[in-house]
């Protein structure tokens, strides 16, 4: 039977199950990667499993996000990351290399190999033929112990691409155009893989911002064949060795098809604070901005940058805009820096940052109350960026760039001549900053500061579960509403009795201390719920508060299946207009939860307030029902050992 490009690629990894849409699977995770504010955790975990070597082919530590070390806290976990790496076979990519996503595309990216990540946009991997997703740590652990990773088999949608980008279009405007006609939660339950003759005409860092910004449609990953372009970038990143072509038969079949003419598209934006709320620039032209952020792992490569900088060359940002630019890479910093494009930046105003996430999880550079930001990252959910009044916009690093020349929202194309940057035929190589792993991790220690604190674990699921309904939210929920980050929240990630502390905070300031105060309780959320960043803080804070299930009209994919992961019940409505008979406060209780979910039946939810009930259904495996049964994945593993 013919085979679409997804289909090769998990065949070919098939550990358990079939490929039939929905129902599980299990692969083999050929590589993993983590980064530093879900990494600690997940070597925590790795540890709790107790395996004396990694056992995948390669599996890299970066540090990435919490790099502003404004307390001891970030700086200990950097510490304890690079000690457990060395000892137990992992590659450790100093603070300072870069971006995870953008580095690993760089020097470790795979056409067709399977890449797991504890970070949501791992599926820039799928740029350069990989499939590549996001995980909670405590999958990534299990993979980097040889487990295979569990999923439900998805949809696969052909995004076939016609035609080629106009002057000052870009990659990111791609994907706009995807979010704009699928939405945030178009994605979930599929792959979306690219095709058509347009894809010729993207380099693979271009992709890359395709499929890193995939992970905002709720998708699994996004992929791209492996061909020529894959070939040469290979080949100036001194990889040409591992290049394979790779490419769906040519009469595959698709579960949907979305057809765009690359020629017809012109810059767009997302507005706040969602990242489908995507329209042309044009549209909003004139507004004024007050801030312009450039870098994050959807665009901060080397091309991007020297765009950025050719724009820039030889004229000054607007006075009443604050410019600042992040590379992706030590690689991507040093040719600017080398080649004199860095100076560029700097003489027309710009404040350069180290090559981290920064701005873009809220670590520094918080906009300042009411402005405009526009910046070329993926998320703009509400608070985000440190700033909970300011609106933040999504595009390109052309559409960025001009906004920061003029001073308010403008169209590229208005810049005039566009600048031209070719792709290197050489990138430079110099990978002193990644630290391969001990040759003797016997003689390793593991650096515990004060900031490391023992894994939190659950106890099994009781069979009556009795409390108060302590929050009920709307649609699309966000893990950044769930578990907030930036520059005061991140370094606690390591510590959850302290980090549980800010659950929901930007929705209810209230939540946690009545969940303590309550000894936990539930939740009821609309649709999507769970939607964005891979966290598994997520849940692992709500089931350190005592949350025991959470009832929504659905879930995103990966919250899911972190909250399966630490013995929190995901459950659905049966009908979802029973959302309505639900209230804060109300007195909530389920009997015999054991035996039906055993049985894999409905369970009832008895309103004691309102003396009603409501059923609620669960879409689970029989391994998922065990794992929550058992109090999640740590027990499991440990009870089936
Ligand atoms: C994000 O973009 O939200 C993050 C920070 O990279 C997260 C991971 C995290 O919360 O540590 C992600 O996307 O998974
Ligand atoms: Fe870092 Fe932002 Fe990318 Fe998340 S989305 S990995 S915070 S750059």
């Amino acid at each position: 039977m013919a085979k679409n490009l997804v289909q090769k690629i998990l065949q070919a990894h098939l550990v358990k199950g079939e490929l039939k849409t929905g129902e599980e699977i299990a692969i083999k995770i050929d590589q993993t990667l983590t980064q530093d504010a879900t990494g600690t955790m997940a070597y925590l975990q790795f540890e709790a499993l107790g395996i004396p070597r990694v056992k995948t082919e390669l599996s890299v530590s970066y540090v990435d996000h919490n790099t502003l070390q404004s307390g001891f806290e970030n700086a200990d976990d950097h510490q304890f990351l690079q000690s457990i790496a060395a000892k137990y076979g992992i590659y450790f990519s100093r603070p300072g290399n870069g971006i995870c996503h953008q580095v690993h595309l760089e020097r470790f990216g795979i056409p067709g190999k399977t890449l797991l990540g504890s970070d949501s946009h791992t599926p820039t991997g799928g740029g350069i033929g990989m499939i590549a997703m996001g995980a909670g740590g405590l999958d990534v652990a299990v993979a980097m112990g040889g487990g295979p990773f569990y999923l439900p088999t998805p949809k696969v949608v052909l995004v076939k691409l016609s035609g080629s980008l106009q002057p000052w279009v870009s990659a990111k405007d791609v994907i706009l155009e995807v979010l704009r006609r699928m939405s945030v939660k178009g994605g979930v339950g599929k792959i979306i893989e690219y095709g058509g003759d347009g894809v010729k005409c993207l380099t693979v860092p271009q992709r890359a911002t395709i499929t890193n910004m995939g992970a905002e449609l709720g998708a699994t990953t996004s992929i791209f064949p492996s061909d020529e372009n894959t070939k040469a970038f290979l080949k100036s990143q001194g990889r040409e060795n591992v290049w394979q072509e790779l490419k769906p038969d040519s009469d595959a079949a698709y579960d949907e098809v979305i057809e765009i003419d690359l020629s017809k598209l012109e810059p767009m934006i997302a507005q706040p604070h969602s990242p489908d709320k995507v329209i042309k620039v044009a549209a909003i032209a004139r507004t004024k901005v007050n801030q312009v952020a450039i870098g994050s792992c959807t665009n901060s490569s080397y091309v991007d940058m020297m765009t950025v900088a050719g724009a820039l060359k030889g004229k000054q940002i607007h006075p009443e805009v604050s410019l600042v630019i992040s590379p992706g890479s030590r690689q991507v910093l040093e040719m600017i820096s080398r080649n004199g494009a860095l100076g560029d930046m700097i003489s027309a105003g710009a404040r350069i940052l180290e090559s981290t996430c920064g701005p873009c999880i809220g670590m520094g550079q918080a906009p300042p109350s009411d402005s405009v930001s526009v910046r070329s990252f993926n998320r703009n959910f509400l608070g985000r960026s440190g700033t909970k009044s300011a609106s933040v916009y999504l595009a390109s690093p052309e559409v960025c760039v001009a906004a920061a020349l003029t001073g308010v929202m403008t169209d590229p194309r208005d810049l005039g001549k566009p600048i031209a940057v070719p792709m290197p035929e050489k990138f430079l190589i110099d990978d002193r900053m990644v630290l391969p792993p001990a040759k003797l991790p016997e003689k390793v220690a593991i650096i515990r500061g004060p900031n490391i604190k023992p894994l939190p674990i659950n106890k099994p699921l009781p069979d009556t579960l009795e409390g108060e309904l302590l929050l009920k939210v709307e649609d699309n929920i966000t893990t950044d509403h769930i578990m907030p980050a930036g520059a005061k929240i991140l370094p606690l990630r390591s510590n959850i009795p302290e980090i549980a502390k800010h659950v929901f905070e930007v929705v209810d300031e209230t939540f946690a201390s009545r969940a303590i105060q309550k000894g936990g309780g539930f939740i009821v959320g609309g649709e999507n719920y769970g939607q964005g960043s891979s966290r598994e803080h997520a849940a692992l804070a709500p089931m350190h508060l005592g949350i025991k299930w959470v009832l929504t009209k659905s879930f995103a994919r990966i919250h899911k299946a972190n909250l399966v992961n630490f013995g929190i019940l995901p459950l659905t409505f049966e009908n979802p207009e029973d959302y309505k008979k639900f209230d804060q406060h109300d007195h909530l209780r389920i009997k015999n939860v054991i035996s039906l979910l055993k049985a894999n039946q409905p369970l009832v939810i008895e309103n004691l307030t309102k003396n009603t009930t409501v059923t609620a259904s669960y879409d689970l495996s029989d391994r998922a029902i065990d794992i929550i049964l058992a109090g999640g994945l740590l027990n499991y593993t440990r009870d089936v050992q």
